[in-house]
This record gives structure tokens, C-alpha cells and sequence, in this order.
């Protein structure tokens, strides 16, 4: 599909027209806002390959010289790595009507785009949320409300570790979107395995998750379903530390006046200092870990239609 504003690579536009799995990925986890460099490089390597070792077509979703895109080559990839400017839902008409020459996709953009094209399943390393404070600030993450209004998968380790994840819970019931836990009847904590919260529900197989899926969309939502599944037992953080490294960024954040978009940047590069870097491989761990589940849902998925 090719429209002035949407390119979808061939490769993506074959494979949804022989009903083959396809998983969507973001692009700001990609970009300098989700991981410094040279990981975050590794990081789309490592999911896009076992993306396809799992049968699927990566389909990852950025702005690129004011045009929307599904679906990247090599080349493309690189302009990610050194991206910084973020496009969540409410920027991507603007940035393709102003054109942009780089817009990073959160998960409410790549949602969108996924969407669009018939993109069913997307895999990314952690949701944005409810903010702490958000009782004030009224700081809630588009990407909740684009998980509710979208029919695509999304797959994650669970949310922001410092954002307000009891809230962030509430929200996602409040939005009717049917939340499960991958092998686990806790939210997962990102960096950690559990965060202790209690989950309604709980899948242990792709094929599960898809039948969820499958069956919200027989019976006419339109929305999403929010697969949530820990990071790795090997590359899993202890939640002390987690929470300790979380809280003194935060502190240290607010000190040095660092607040918006550049939050995330900031807390991610101090969390890795305080655990002496583990916090990165844990990263790259777990969006791995999720792209693959995410491929095997997908082939699922076509496999029950
Ligand atoms: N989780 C992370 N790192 C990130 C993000 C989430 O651990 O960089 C990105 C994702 O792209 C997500 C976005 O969609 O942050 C949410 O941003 P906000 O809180 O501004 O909605
Ligand atoms: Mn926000």
C-alpha cells in the first residue's frame, strides 16, 4: 500500500497478502530516546532476527523524510540510531504534513500504523503508562488509550518501572482491554520478572494468547489485547536494586530539572550506572524475548483464520 503519507515495504505487503504473521516494532526504543547507542542498534538486530527465525516478517514503523513507513531496509534502519525527535499518535499527521525528516514511532504511533495496514500482533520492550504524580499532572500515556482503540496484539514486559503500575493496571481495566499475563499471574516489572501486582489472567502458550485475540474480534471489539511477559530468568534484575536505581534517578532527575521526553533518557542511563550496566543487557533482553513471543502469536493468529 502506497499513499502520499504510507509506504509499506513490499516484504510486509507479500506476506499480509498470503496471511503470513507479521509483527510490528516501535522505533523510540530503537532511536537515542529508548537506548543509548551502540545498543540500541543491537537491540532492533536482535528482535527483527528472531522475529524472523520465528517465521515472521518484521514490519518497523518510523517516520522517514515526512512519510510514514511500515516496514524498513538496513539503511533506513540506521537513521533510527541516530533519531531523537519522538512521534507518539497525536504528532504523526503533523509530522508528515510538515515533513519531518525523522520522527521515532512510540507505541500509540506504531499502533496506529500497524492498524492502517492490517498489521495484527506488535512487540515492544515496555508501555508507556500512568505517571507518578498523574493525580496533578494528569500524565497519562497515549499509549493506553491507542492499545484500546487499535485491534492489533500488543506484547510487552509490562510498563515503565517508574511509572504509577498499580494506576497504570486500573487504567488498562478501565479501557476493557483484556490484559494477560504470559506464564505469570503478576504484571511483569520490565528490568524484574513480577512487580507483585496481581493479573486477572494468565495464557501459557502463544497459541492461548492468539485465541484471546481472536475471540474479542469475533465478538466485534475493536480494540487490542496487551500480552504481558517477563523478562528472561538470566538477564532478570532484583527488585531491590530495580527499585533503589529508579528512585535515586528520579530524585536526581528532579535536582538537575530534567523533566518531559527527557525523562526516560535519563532515568534509563542512571539505571544502568547503578547497576554497574546489567540494566542494558536486561533490556535487550526482554524486547527479544517479547519480539518472539510476539512472532509466535502472530503465526498463531494465522493459523486459527
Ligand atoms: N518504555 C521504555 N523506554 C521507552 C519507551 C517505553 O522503557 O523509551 C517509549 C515507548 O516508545 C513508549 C513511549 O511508547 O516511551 C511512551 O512515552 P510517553 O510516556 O511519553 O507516552
Ligand atoms: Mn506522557
Amino acid at each position: 500500500m502506497t499513499t502520499g503519507s504510507l509506504v509499506v515495504a513490499d516484504e510486509v505487503v507479500a506476506a499480509l497478502a498470503e496471511s503470513r504473521p507479521v509483527v510490528a516494532l516501535e522505533s523510540t526504543i530503537f532511536s537515542t530516546l529508548g537506548l543509548p547507542s551502540p545498543a540500541n542498534a543491537e537491540a532492533l538486530a536482535r528482535c527483527t532476527a528472531v522475529i524472523r527465525a520465528n517465521g515472521a516478517v518484521p514490519a518497523v514503523t518510523a517516520v522517514i523524510d515526512g512519510v510514514a513507513r511500515v516496514g524498513l531496509d538496513a539503511g533506513e534502519e540506521q537513521r533510527i540510531h541516530a533519531g531523537s525527535r519522538k512521534v507518539a499518535n497525536r504528532d504523526l499527521p503533523v509530522a508528515i504534513a510538515q515533513r519531518w525528516d525523522f520522527g521515532a514511532t512510540t507505541v500509540s504511533a506504531s499502533l496506529v500504523l500497524a492498524a492502517r495496514v492490517g498489521v495484527t500482533v506488535f512487540a515492544t520492550g515496555g508501555i508507556g503508562g500512568v505517571h507518578r504524580g498523574a493525580e496533578r499532572t494528569g500524565d497519562i500515556s497515549a499509549d493506553l488509550g491507542a492499545i484500546a482503540a487499535h485491534p492489533v496484539v500488543t506484547v510487552c514486559a509490562g510498563a515503565k518501572a517508574f511509572l504509577d503500575l498499580p494506576r497504570t493496571l486500573e487504567h488498562l481495566e478501565m479501557l476493557g482491554i483484556p490484559v494477560v499475563g504470559y506464564s505469570t499471574d503478576t504484571f511483569p516489572g520490565f528490568w524484574m520478572r513480577s512487580t507483585n501486582l496481581p493479573l486477572a489472567h494468565r495464557v501459557n502458550s502463544t497459541r492461548e494468547a492468539a485465541a484471546v485475540a481472536q475471540a474479542a474480534w469475533d465478538l466485534g471489539y475493536g480494540g487490542g489485547v496487551l500480552v504481558a511477559v517477563p523478562v528472561p530468568e538470566s538477564e532478570a534484575l532484583p527488585a531491590a536494586v530495580v527499585a533503589r536505581a529508579v528512585a535515586d534517578a528520579e530524585a536526581e532527575a528532579a535536582r538537575s530539572g530534567v523533566t518531559g521526553p527527557a525523562v526516560t533518557p535519563f532515568v534509563l542511563a542512571r539505571v544502568a550506572d547503578a547497576t554497574q550496566g546489567r540494566s542494558l543487557p536486561a533490556n535487550l533482553a526482554l524486547a527479544e524475548h517479547n519480539a518472539g513471543v510476539a512472532a509466535g502469536i502472530a503465526a498463531a493468529l494465522c493459523a486459527l483464520v
